[in-house]
């Protein structure tokens, strides 16, 4: 293992600008060449929702990856923005997937983005104490995270949900995700579109005028489509840290206490298909 993400792993939280810029480099090999779509080569595994800033939930899912030492762990995204320690919070996540790089995977959320990071606290809390030429490095690692993950006839995962007009896997294939925003509309609302139950495809959304709300005609389609039993997804503060939708077809998951607001949690799903959502800290 490499010694920075060794010693990062091991508890290290104080970095210089070199470091922050190796281990990017490093995240940002490790991504470079993945599809939008990533295929998941496991059938027991552990989603983690929103961390937003909060290092302690990092180290309790930290703590999970070891216990659960057969299971595929797969981030929804939204690493820093609000929370206390954002940079050790991030740094950490990608220290996580540098060790494991068989058995974690970084999604990308609505905050891995320059506009977004600007906006909610990420690029102040690092100019505080690096530098901008810091923040770029992270910036370029938001360019290359994959935007979903996918096992066919299982399950799917992405940050928001279902993205209107999609059909298949192989359009959100197609898509140039390599933008440190979300110019393209359809990554745009894999990220940022929201569920809600009702018996309708798609309404407006007042995150965004190109966001969506996602109704049970809109998700039974799209899954039905890409042939996925089950849907995870994250992004919405959920005071229990956890909630289904669509007779338990979608799962939405939310990893942080922010501040105080939510009992977070991780979900676990395993082979037989049972949705299991686990404490943290
Ligand atoms: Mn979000």
């Amino acid at each position: 293992m490499d010694a920075l993400v060794q010693s990062i792993f091991n508890g290290k939280q104080d970095f210089t600008q070199e470091e922050i810029w190796h281990l990017a480099g490093l995240t940002i090999d490790h991504y470079r060449a993945s599809p939008n779509v990533v295929t998941i080569p496991s059938q027991n595994l552990i989603f983690v929702g929103d961390l937003h800033g909060e290092l302690q939930s990092v180290l309790s899912v930290q703590r999970y990856i070891e216990k659960y030492n057969n299971h595929y762990f797969i981030f929804l995204g939204d690493y820093a923005d609000r929370g206390p320690e954002q940079v050790e919070t991030i740094n950490l996540v990608m220290a996580l997937n540098l060790a494991y790089p068989d058995r974690v995977l970084l999604l990308r959320g609505n905050h891995e983005s320059n506009e977004i990071a600007a906006r909610y606290g990420f690029y102040h809390a690092v100019l505080r104490e690096f530098s901008v030429d810091v923040f770029k490095y992270y910036s370029s690692v938001f360019e290359v995270l994959p935007i979903a993950a996918y096992r066919e006839g299982f399950v799917f995962g992405c940050h928001g949900g279902v993205p209107e007009g999609v059909a298949s896997i192989e359009e959100i294939q197609a898509r140039n995700r390599r933008n440190p925003n979300f110019p393209d509309d359809v990554i745009f609302q894999l990220v940022w579109n929201d569920p809600r139950e009702g018996n309708f495809k798609f309404y407006p959304n007042e995150r965004s005028s190109r966001a969506r709300h996602y109704g049970q005609i809109a998700f039974d389609t799209f899954m039905e489509n890409i042939n996925a039993q089950v849907m995870f997804r994250a992004h919405e503060v959920i005071p229990e840290g956890y909630c289904t939708f669509f007779q338990k077809r979608l799962v939405s998951v939310f990893t942080a206490t922010y501040m105080g607001r939510v009992r977070p949690k991780i979900v676990r799903i395993g082979s037989s298909g049972v949705i299991e959502p686990l404490d943290i800290r």
